[in-house]
């Protein structure tokens, strides 16, 4: 009889420290994954359509999270994962999509296609 009581105990004590465990890995798994956040400057955004292809252009890039464009202040905001990209790779595909992003130029041939209303002389 005791020994049944003691099996018993044991079950219940495991079935509470399974859960346990579970939350501690989800937790580690987190901080591996920090989610980091940069600003970039796009001043050749113009409109909603811009954000709408840049948006697009970066999103397929792998890492990037999320990207927030302000078409007033000229910024975007980006959430990545800097395991799985880097800054300057976001950089890259902004410009490839044809548009500056900081220091780094728009890929001409890529702002020629874009919508003419969102093409930009160059000063
Ligand atoms: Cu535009």
């Amino acid at each position: 009889m005791y020994k049944i009581l003691t099996f018993l105990l044991v079950l219940v004590v495991a079935a509470f420290a399974g859960p346990q465990k579970n939350s501690d890995k989800t937790i580690k798994k987190k901080e591996v994954k920090a989610t980091e956040h940069a600003m970039i400057k796009v001043p050749t955004v113009q409109c909603s359509n811009c954000v709408k292809t840049i948006t697009t252009a970066t999103e397929k890039v792998e890492g990037v999270e999320s990207i927030d464009i302000n078409v007033d202040k000229k910024m975007a905001h980006v959430s990545y994962n800097p395991d799985e990209v880097k800054i300057e790779d976001i950089r890259a595909a902004i410009a490839n999509s044809g548009y500056d992003a900081d220091d780094v130029k728009r890929d001409e041939k890529a702002h020629a296609a874009l919508a003419q209303c969102c093409q930009l002389e160059r000063k």
